[in-house]
Order: structure tokens, then sequence, then C-alpha cells
């Protein structure tokens, strides 16, 4: 049995409906120099660690954990790798945003812009003195639009494929309810849908696996562009409108005309929650903004019996 520390020290969070669990204390240091490098080793080193923080009986399957590491950066205030219950993320933005509101909390940050270096690159984002925060994504694009798939149970579905800190297919399929109640049948068809990515041989650059679906229907509230279910990839979905999704779909709005630089794009989740996007330019690269708020939770310390079975989580 790998090594567990004496404890561990934690910040919960949930924002816009989707829980982040911050690591703040008591991780045994990553020794990697680049973030890249600290997510390959968080993933080797301490699988246990990642399996303990987030899967029951500490956690459950939706949370998303984030490990606090020293900035690569000198001008980032920290580093963060992000992982939920089936392995590293490359980026999060709900859980970014849970991270400034962690750090505010912990004081170790006011309001005003903060650098943050993930695995998929420096974000920067600006917490307001009312705790609204506003991320700045990492360069969002769309990599294949109109792929054509057939999935058992659902026929054709046509969609795009894109990356907005992580890969994502985004697909609109008529019939299908976009409500929370009905989260059980959505994940049974988006997971039809992932695995007809995957037999149908459809990547994103480079052969990367797409790991996220984000399905897409009509708004019911009436500041909301639209409303999205995200499948994430150990099978939950996102209580949030998930930021790195709605960072791909307004990439693929750009891409087709339908989202001009600046022009705001709300998106609803299925819980209802919102983000609010746009997009600006920099040199040949979309960056997208997103915006909302996250609330602290609660702050303990998790420990790791030798003597508990299930020290390293159940599942
Ligand atoms: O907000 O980017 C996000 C996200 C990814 C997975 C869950 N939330």
């Amino acid at each position: 049995m790998p090594e567990f520390p004496p404890y561990l020290d934690v910040v919960d969070s949930h924002t816009e409906g989707e829980p982040t669990r911050v690591v703040t204390g008591g991780w045994p240091e990553l020794q990697a120099a680049t973030m890249g490098g600290r997510r390959e080793e968080l993933m080797e080193r301490f699988d246990h660690l990642r399996r303990a923080v987030v899967l029951e009986p500490r956690g459950f399957e939706a949370i998303v954990g984030a490990l606090l590491t020293p900035p690569i950066h000198k001008e980032s205030a920290c580093g963060v790798v992000f992982f939920n219950n089936v392995g590293p993320l490359w980026m999060c933005g709900h859980g970014l945003i849970g991270v400034v509101a962690t750090l505010a909390f912990l004081g170790r940050i006011g309001a005003g812009l903060v650098q943050v270096d993930t695995p998929a690159g420096t974000v920067k984002a600006e917490r307001a003195a009312d705790g609204l925060v506003t991320l700045q994504n990492v360069p969002s694009r769309l990599h294949a639009a109109g792929v054509n798939l057939d999935v058992p149970g659902l026929g054709r579905v046509t969609g795009d494929v894109a990356w907005g800190g992580n890969w994502f297919f985004l697909a609109e399929v008529p019939g299908l309810e976009l409500d929370f109640a009905r989260r059980h049948e959505l994940t049974l068809a988006a997971t039809a849908i992932k695995t007809a990515l995957k037999t149908q041989g459809i990547t994103g650059a480079g052969g990367a696996e797409i790991d996220h679906v984000e399905l897409f229907g009509p708004p019911s509230r009436p500041d909301a562009q639209s409303r999205n279910f995200v499948l994430c990839p150990g099978g939950e979905c996102d209580r949030s409108p998930c930021g790195t999704g709605t960072s791909a779909k307004m990439a693929c709005l750009h891409a087709k005309g339908q989202l001009a630089l600046g022009q705001v794009w709300n998106q609803e989740s299925l819980t209802g929650s919102l983000f609010r996007g746009w997009l600006e330019v920099q040199g040949d690269q979309i960056i997208p903004y997103v915006q909302g708020r996250a609330f602290i939770t609660g702050r303990s310390t998790l420990f790791f019996d030798p003597e508990d079975p299930f020290r390293a989580g159940l599942g």
C-alpha cells in the first residue's frame, strides 16, 4: 500500500452548483518542474491520494479535486492540478473559480487580478469585491465541425469537436429533455456518444481522447441563450454550465459566425445555474472569458487510518 500523509487540509466549495475540493495542505510536494509534469506525477505517485480525496467515503463522484502547488511563473499566485474520480483534468473552469474563492477565503488573495498555472496553460482570474469571478481561460478553438456519428439507440448524431481547456464533443440531440431529474437517462445517451467517438476513431488534436460530451437544448431562463448537459470523464454530469465546456461552445459559435467578439453568451446548466461568457482575440488566438460565483461550503482535515480498508477511497 502506498504511503499516506498524516492528514490533508481541504476547503470545499461549489461553483454554480458544481463542487470543488481544494487541497490546501499536507500533500507531499510534487517535484516536476512543469505543470504538465506535475499532472503526470500526480497520476504516477499519488493516485491513491487522488482517490482518497474525491471518492467515497470522504467525497463523491461529482467532486473535482484541486491540488495547490507552488507557481511555475513568478507572476502566478500558485499552480493547480485538477483531478476527478478517474484521473487528472487539464483544466477546470468551475474548479478555477472555486480555487479563487478558496484563496480569498484563506486570506491569500484580495479582490483583483490573480494568475494561476495549470497543466493546460496559465490562466488569469479577476475577483470582484462582491465575490463574482471572471476567468480568462486558455485559448479555445473549434477542431472539427459537423462530425457525423452513428450512435446505437440514438441514431445519427452530428456535432463539433472543440478544445476549451479539455476536449469536448458538442451536439444537440432532439428529444432529450435537459433536466437534472433526467440526468441518468442523459448520462446513458452521452456515454453512448462517447463510446461511438472511440469506436469511430474520432479524437481531438494529435489523437487526444475526447473525454467530455456536451449536449445543448433551449434554455429555461429568460436571460440564457442555451441550456447544457455535460458528461465528465468519470461518468458524472457537471452541475454547473462547465467553464471549459462554455469556452469550447463559444469557440464553435464564433468559428461559425454565430458569436461576435465581445458578444455575451449566457450558458445555463442542467441545474439552472448560469455562466456568463464572451470572447476576445489576442494575436491569432481566441480567449474565452467565463464569469461565475463560488460559495465556500466547508473546511476540514482528512485522516487516513492505517486500519481503514477504504482509506484510498471506494470504487
Ligand atoms: O468547469 O471546466 C469545468 C469542468 C470540467 C469538468 C467539470 N467542470
